[in-house]
């Protein structure tokens, strides 16, 4: 073993490597070296060499669970405003489809969004991430969507990268300039799409403030015809594609993401198995957003039985918006997983680390703990990878570290 290099082994840890086949890659006692922001080396702790090289710190970790960062791969929480009243508005019967139509909805948070500077959105904003990190999130995807004119997107979208460098952690940021058509382009939504790919698209492009581009597919949003077009767009600007598909309804948009090589298509409540089939040939993970569907009252599962027979790889996300997920965690969004969604803690934990990257472009350098990959780890007050998703708001993060250095 050539331990040149290392600066830090964390030992004697029960570590939820994510790699191999165990279950949870699950090393216990484990131990993980950083050589600098990468993991050098993880394996059991009785292979660790006698004496570890002059001026690595050594750490004990008495047996505390150690897993990769967390990764919450699709958020917009970059927002002003409150959505409090149209709360109250759906426990008295209106749906979210409904408020949406009568003008509240994304339209109602744009309307905010657009009157607050950039200093207010980012203070909001660094609020809401920070609760994120709190639980162990060290890379969040932050969309925009709630500009919708090219001045906004853009203040959006430079806020969302100042979250990363306040908190120290990766962001990734994504333009959702297709998110709804804004009121000035009320009945006109193809000549919003025109301006989305003319001006907005290659404006974001140029300025390097977009890692991706997606749209919301849907009755009340955009057809998709109109999708094509903003992908078609973004792919010529060499931007990567993913899609908010088959939320409310099938519109086969979680096909048309896959034929775009998407990154990921998310929600998918509604998808079929045409889908979910073109999915699995693309590559194109599937996100599931178990808050959304908690909070709108959602009763159409996603097709996770499905998803499985086509082995397509489930990532899990908070979806932190204002209007249908407002809820800052993503360890609930774990335990909702399961208990809604019927699926396993391991995969769970599977799809906030190593299948999150992937629905980010990152698979090769985050998700698991493996030689090679960032160190980006969190120890926490638990012992078993399962106690992070089968009890809420009790393990916490100990220590965290984003490319090999405590977060301070
Ligand atoms: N689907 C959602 O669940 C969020 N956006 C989207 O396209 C909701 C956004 C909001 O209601 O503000
Ligand atoms: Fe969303």
């Amino acid at each position: 073993m050539d331990t040149s290099g290392w600066t830090r082994v964390i030992r004697n840890a029960s570590v939820a490597s994510g790699a191999g086949s165990a279950a949870y890659g699950l090393i216990a006692p484990g131990a993980v070296a950083i050589a600098g922001e990468h993991i050098a080396w993880a394996g059991p702790d009785a292979e660790l060499p006698a004496r570890p090289p002059a001026g690595a710190r050594v750490e004990d970790a008495k047996g505390a669970l150690l897993t990769p960062g967390l990764i919450d791969c699709h958020t917009h929480l970059v927002w002003a405003g409150s959505r409090h009243r149209e709360f109250e508005q759906r426990l008295a019967g209106a749906s979210y489809a409904d408020i949406a139509k009568a003008g509240g909805g994304i339209a109602s948070t744009v309307k905010a969004t657009r009157a607050a500077n950039e200093d207010k959105l980012l203070a909001l904003a660094v609020k809401r991430a920070s609760r994120l990190v709190a639980e162990g999130v060290t890379t969040i995807e932050i969309k925009s969507g709630y500009g919708l004119d090219l001045a906004n997107e853009l203040k959006l979208l430079r806020a969302a990268r100042a979250v990363g460098e306040r908190l120290g952690i990766t962001v990734r940021t994504t333009l959702l300039a297709a998110h709804a058509v804004p009121p000035e382009y009320q009945g006109r939504a193809d000549d919003y799409i025109r301006c989305v790919c003319d001006e907005i698209l290659p404006a974001a492009a140029a300025a390097g403030l977009a890692d991706a581009v997606d749209a919301f597919c849907e009755t009340i949003a955009f057809t998709p015809a109109q999708v094509e077009r903003v992908f078609t767009r973004a792919r010529e600007l060499g931007l990567a594609v993913k899609l908010h598909a088959e939320q409310l309804s099938n519109q086969h948009g979680a096909a048309l993401a896959a034929r775009h090589n998407a990154l990921s298509a998310d929600h998918l409540e509604h998808v079929d198995e045409a889908g979910v089939r073109a999915m699995a040939a693309s590559g194109t993970v599937a996100v599931l957003l178990p808050a959304a569907f908690y909070f709108l009252r959602e009763t159409q599962l996603p097709p996770i039985e499905l998803l499985h027979r086509h082995r397509v790889p489930i990532a899990i996300a908070s979806d932190l918006n204002p209007g249908s997920a407002p809820i800052a965690s993503l360890l609930l969004n774990l335990n909702m997983a399961c208990t809604l969604f019927r699926m396993t803690p391991e995969e769970t934990l599977a799809g906030v680390t190593r299948h999150a990257a992937a629905a980010l472009g990152l698979a090769a350098e985050r998700g698991s703990i493996e030689a090679g990959k960032i160190a980006d780890l969190v120890l926490w007050d638990a012992e078993h990878p399962a106690e992070l998703v089968a009890q809420y708001g009790m393990a916490r993060p100990t220590r965290i570290l984003r490319s090999g250095k405590d977060l301070s």
